[in-house]
């Protein structure tokens, strides 16, 4: 009698826990990393024990895509739940662009806010601050994060490569001085500082011919546009990742009590590729591979943090790119000359820009030790666009629009107890292309077919192009030709999701 009272209560205080815990989320958001570049996808020349140990504790994904084979749309559809091409001007954007997302808009972080979560964003941003191009820069920018459903930010603008080259601590940039105040152009030349094309001696990594990148000198490097001022403000790029890290420690530790959602990105391995000291020259790949080295030394110590806080358990964490590699994307830094063997795409075809497969299937892993079996791979179609509708399941947030929204709820397969995901998948490049099962569309574009700066075959085609995935991985098989219903099924598919 006395156990059995003993073991209902047990019963009902699991229950009871169970329906009151909820998972903290720690979305780690990357640049720019490759399928293959990470050993548990197979790489060879690099070691990732980190990232491979999230693997390992949760799912590995086989057949997980981010929206677009840029960074700025593949942002807006993980934050909106919506396809970029539903909004005129989501392409990468400079870094003095406007807040592309409303703030009346439901977003990723605020539908955590709205279940009582503590919210962060740290990284790179990429989707634009205040409402519009003239804004001033050394007083109040916004709307920005804290509008759109974050409750902290520590972020840089736009990339690594575009100014201003300095961090926004919620709406102010970090150590700004009133007698130096900072001015920002993507028009023309301000100020008289040095540029990478008037100076190239000043530089510490040469740009590499014609992609630009040499306008104001920071920190020795060239970057995309001109900036005046802010002397005391701008970054050094070898203490980004690890300021980035010391504040995601910091609100980990700060809010262990709470529920928290916490957006980490990353600016690795994305140029100017410029790791911290302790890297250089260790992967035996260029800074390119340093960087990676540099990135997974973070996803270690951010995990060791949440262990050391006790919440490594009922923490989700999540880990993925926003589009696939590129060797050369502006700097002379070891990428392409040191390679060695090293293949960033793992066998897919493309890259970084493209419509092949290399442009958007990325690494994709999710672990959440005290729900999610350990070891397993799912093939199942997975989009970052579906994080929104999933988590609205799990959150139980009954009143999302899901019929405004291309975000799916398949929490079931996130979990790893569903191993189909989506139906299909439109993904967005110079062109778009459509995914079902094992086949894959791409729509006929007037596009060039290789961009030779960035070495990348674009996938753009005057002709239908139609692939088995299953059977043709690297995508060299063209058999549109021999499969006519197929072609004019996911065309007429396609079509229908880009005039809906
Ligand atoms: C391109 C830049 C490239 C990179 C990219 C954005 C040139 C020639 N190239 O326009 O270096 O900054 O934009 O990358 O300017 S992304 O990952 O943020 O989309
Ligand atoms: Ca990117």
């Amino acid at each position: 009698m006395k156990r059995a009272i003993v073991c209902s209560f047990l019963l009902l205080m699991t229950t009871l826990t169970w329906g009151q815990e909820k998972p903290n989320v720690l979305f780690i958001y990357v640049d720019d990393l490759g399928y293959g570049d990470l050993s548990a996808y197979g790489a060879q020349k690099i070691k990732t024990p980190n990232i491979d140990a999230l693997a390992q504790a949760g799912i590995r994904f086989t057949n997980g895509h981010a929206t677009a084979a840029t960074c700025t749309p593949s942002r807006y559809s993980l934050m909106t739940g919506r396809y970029p091409f539903r909004k005129t001007g989501t392409g990468v954007l400079p870094g003095d662009a406007a807040l592309i997302i409303s703030p009346d808009q439901l977003t990723l972080p605020a539908l955590f806010q709205q279940a009582g979560y503590q919210t962060a964003m740290i990284g790179k941003w990429h989707l634009g601050l205040g409402t519009a191009v003239e804004k001033n820069w050394n007083a109040e920018v916004k709307p920005g994060l804290l509008e759109v459903g974050y409750g902290y930010s520590y972020i840089f603008p736009a990339t690594a490569d575009r100014v201003p080259t300095v961090f926004l601590d919620g709406h102010k940039v970090v150590a700004t001085d009133p007698s130096d105040p900072i001015e920002v152009s993507y028009q023309q030349k301000i100020g008289n500082e040095p540029t990478g094309l008037e100076n190239p001696e000043l530089l510490k990594m040469k740009a590499s011919p014609n992609h630009g990148h040499n306008n104001t000198i920071v920190n020795g490097i060239g970057r995309i546009g001109w900036m005046s001022g802010g002397k005391k403000a701008r970054w050094t790029d070898e203490e980004v990742t690890y300021t980035f890290l010391d504040k995601a420690i910091s609100f980990i530790e700060s809010n262990k009590d709470k529920p928290f959602f916490i957006s980490y990105h990353a600016t690795e391995p994305h140029v100017p590729r410029m790791p911290a000291t302790q890297f250089r020259g260790k992967s035996g790949l260029g800074y390119r591979g340093d960087a990676i080295l540099q990135l997974d030394h973070t996803v270690g110590e951010l995990v060791k943090a949440l262990k050391n806080n006790g919440l490594y358990e009922n923490t989700m964490v999540i880990f993925t790119s926003d589009n696939g590699p590129v060797l050369d994307d502006g700097y002379v830094d070891g990428a392409v000359t040191e390679l060695n063997g090293h293949d960033p795409k793992g066998g897919l075809r493309g890259g970084k820009y493209s419509a092949f497969e290399a442009g958007t299937r990325v690494p994709f892993i999710l672990s959440w030790p005290k729900n999610v079996k350990a070891g397993q791979q799912s093939d199942a179609l997975v989009s970052q666009i579906d994080f929104l509708a999933s988590f609205a399941k799990l959150l139980g947030n009954k009143n999302l629009d899901a019929a405004s929204l291309d975000s799916k709820e398949i929490l079931a397969a996130f979990l790893g107890k569903d191993k189909k995901g989506r139906d299909y998948l439109v993904k967005s490049s110079g062109t778009h292309s459509i995914l079902q099962g094992e086949m894959k569309y791409i729509k006929p574009s007037k596009g060039r077919a290789y961009n030779p700066l960035t070495d990348t075959e674009l996938g753009n085609s005057p002709e239908e192009q139609l692939y088995n995935l299953k059977k043709d991985w690297g995508e060299q098989h063209n058999i549109a030709k021999e499969n006519a219903k197929k072609v004019n099924e996911l065309k007429t598919l396609l079509q229908k999701e880009l005039e809906a």
